[in-house]
């Protein structure tokens, strides 16, 4: 059966889902930043997760009436072994999009979440009679693992294909990624992809004020790095970059975040006797400070669709050193804002390092270049006046 169109949308305000991960990472942090924005301009939100992402908490009191938190909680049966999150969001989807009227439900990430919004339209197209409520729109950004990890592996291809291939509208962060889904998860090109790139609040992570140049002022330069500690980012690079920087002058290093790889790479740093040069911060909600005490923002990934946490860095004044990797080149331009190179090169990304801390003049140019960049480039509000677009489009 296909889905009922939606109503015609001359009406104001737009009613929208978003889908998206709680925890600390660049998909949630931008789904949660759009939604905010959107209830700011006066449109209806509602929010997916299984917790209140990070940049959601606590919602902001002035959009209580146009922003609203719901929380998936699957019900506890001893005879679901395996706890039902997929189900018990399409279902939260299906009960939300009645009620609220929902036109748009925007996933991010395609597994689970486009998936998700996928059974929950079908539901409502199959129970939809005269007067029911409408039947969404699905749009679907692709963040990254989603197509070139979790979404390709073998096991989910086809359901990340299909996921991809029925929505009516997706977007990803970078030309890269719209790129990979093509090529490497073999979606036709027949479905477009449009391309709209991260962006960050300019507003909030800003430089030192009176224009002071960052760094943590002890006289002791700060390497940091923010992650989810997954392997894909190559936490060992980042301690060894640090250990090779170190060797030559003294630098401390600030390790910002939390994941699977933080016990292992905590006993590393004790292994090598770098504890007493070494910070873990774990996640930190006051990040554009902590940012702003750095003096080198440093992200060795394996991969990386865009790179948000290099951007934040950007947009706080402190030069990158990253892997030559991805959509990273795309945010990115060498010597400009920063230094890329390959993948696993840590002799060349500790030179970079070393170059950028032992040179202060050097350092000014790129962290003001890298300002510049995210101010022109990367503002909040554009962006979200182009998923505004998006939202119209499908529903013109
Ligand atoms: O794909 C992921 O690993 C998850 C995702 C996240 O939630 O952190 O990260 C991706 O999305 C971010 C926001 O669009 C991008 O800035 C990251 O580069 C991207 N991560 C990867 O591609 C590994």
């Amino acid at each position: 059966m296909s889905p009922r169109l939606v109503e015609p949308l001359a009406v104001e305000p737009l009613r929208v889902g978003v889908v998206c991960f709680s925890t600390f990472g660049g998909s949630g942090v931008i789904a949660t930043e759009i939604a905010i924005d959107l209830a700011r301009r006066g449109h209806a939100v509602h929010v997916f997760s299984d917790e209140l992402p990070e940049r959601m908490d606590p919602p902001p009191p002035a959009l209580a009436s146009q922003l609203v938190f719901h929380r998936v909680s699957p019900p506890a049966y001893p005879q679901l072994k395996q706890s039902p999150y997929t189900l018990a969001l399409t279902s939260k989807i299906v009960e939300v999009s009645r009620r609220e009227r929902l036109q748009i439900v925007h996933a991010h990430y395609a597994l689970p979440h486009a998936v998700a919004a996928h059974l929950a339209r079908q539901v409502l197209a199959a129970q939809g009679d005269a007067g029911a409520a409408p039947v969404p729109r699905i749009v679907t950004t692709l963040h990254g693992t989603d197509i070139t990890l979790v979404g390709s592996d073998p096991s989910f291809l086809p359901l990340t294909r299909f996921s991809i291939a029925g929505s009516d509208a997706v977007t990803t962060p970078s030309d890269w990624l719209a790129r990979a889904t093509h090529e490497v998860l073999g979606v036709p090109g027949a479905v477009a992809i449009d391309v709209i790139p991260n962006f960050v609040d300019v507003a909030r992570f800003t430089p030192a004020p009176g224009g002071a140049p960052p760094g943590s002022g002890s006289g002791v330069p700060v390497v940091a790095h923010v992650s989810n500690f997954r392997p894909l980012k190559r936490l060992d690079d980042v301690v060894e970059v640090f250990a090779r920087v170190r060797a030559a002058r003294p630098a401390r290093l600030w390790l910002v975040g939390d994941g699977p790889e933080r016990a292992r790479i905590e006993a590393a740093i004790a292994a090598r006797r770098l504890q007493a040069d070494v910070e873990v911060l774990g996640e930190r909600a006051d990040l554009p400070a902590v940012l702003r005490g750095a003096d080198v923002f440093l992200l060795p990934s394996e991969i990386e669709s865009f790179g948000l946490a290099a951007l934040e860095a950007l947009s706080c004044g402190v030069p990158v050193v990253a892997s030559a990797v991805g959509g990273l080149p795309e945010v990115i331009a060498d010597g400009e804002v920063g230094f890329l190179r390959p993948v696993g090169d840590v002799a060349a990304m500790a030179a970079a390092v070393g170059r950028l801390l032992d040179d202060a003049a050097l350092r000014r140019r790129l962290g003001a270049a890298g300002r510049r960049l995210a101010e022109s480039r990367y503002a909040l509000a554009p962006a979200v006046d182009r998923y505004v677009d998006l939202y119209r489009r499908v529903l013109a």
